[in-house]
């Protein structure tokens, strides 16, 4: 829009003057629009400058949380590796360092004791007892196979009995049986003449089988295995020593 060259005759003077009031006044408000526009401008430098600023300091608390995690994900990796190293020391003590004492089997972290002598049931108990175990309780496949290995050839008590709800219970902890069905001899349990309720490794069945608890047979007693404090293997960590 032009701003300068305006004339005009006498008639149109008035309307003229209102014309160039009026451009005067769109030209008024052109450079204020101008000024405006210069000041808006200039906020949104400023706003800019704010925002690089910002984006300065945003970058920077970004990369401090960086470093602060990566510390921590490195304590955390360092901490884990000591936890794993104890783990370590733990199960080697807890598993190759599990030791039974003299005339016991060991079997896992239980020790086993095979008698020479025979007694009823109830007598076999005692004797566990006296040599501070139990019956045995059987609670794996290759628990059963290895007293059956150990029972050689033998009839042999277990600690498992109904002479309690005639419900077959271990003896140790009284908890009731959950024997593999495959561990009874042919036919066994019967309560065969409605007289027996201890259970004994019968070896001419090669199974269990429920008896008259007054029967004399070996036994088998059950105790838990100790630790036995070997550092020097323990710090040799690829080949713990057979026990
Ligand atoms: C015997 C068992 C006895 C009873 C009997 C029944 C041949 O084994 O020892 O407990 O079950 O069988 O015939
Ligand atoms: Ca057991
Ligand atoms: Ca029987």
């Amino acid at each position: 829009m032009e701003c300068s060259s305006m004339a005009g005759t006498t008639s149109f003077r008035v309307l003229a003057t209102i014309l160039l009031l009026a451009i005067a006044g769109r030209c008024y408000s052109q450079q204020m629009d101008h000024i405006q526009l210069s000041r808006i401008a200039a906020a949104i430098e400023n706003l800019t400058q704010v925002e690089q600023v910002q984006a300065v300091a945003s970058e920077k608390v970004a990369s401090g949380i960086m470093k602060l995690f990566t510390s921590a994900t490195t304590q955390a990796v360092a901490s884990e590796k000591v936890a794993s190293g104890i783990m370590k020391m733990l199960t080697l003590m807890a598993t190759d360092h599990l030791v039974c004492e003299r005339g016991w089997f060991k079997l896992r972290s239980s020790c086993y004791f095979i008698s020479k002598d025979t007694s009823t049931w109830e007598g076999s108990r005692q004797k566990c007892i006296a040599l501070n175990s139990d019956l045995v309780k059987i609670t794996h496949d290759d628990e059963y196979s290895f007293l059956r290995d150990l029972a050689k050839g033998h009839n042999t008590y277990i600690g498992l009995s109904d002479l309690q709800e005639g419900t077959f219970r271990w003896v140790a902890d009284g908890t009731v049986h959950q024997i593999v069905e495959s561990w009874w001899g042919k036919d066994q349990p019967d309560d065969y003449e409605g007289g027996e309720d201890c259970v004994h490794y019968r070896s001419s069945n090669d199974g269990l089988n429920d008896i008259a608890c007054d029967k004399k047979f070996r036994y088998i007693c059950e105790k838990p295995a100790h630790l036995g404090w070997n550092f020097a293997s323990v710090l040799d960590e690829g080949t713990p020593t057979e026990k």
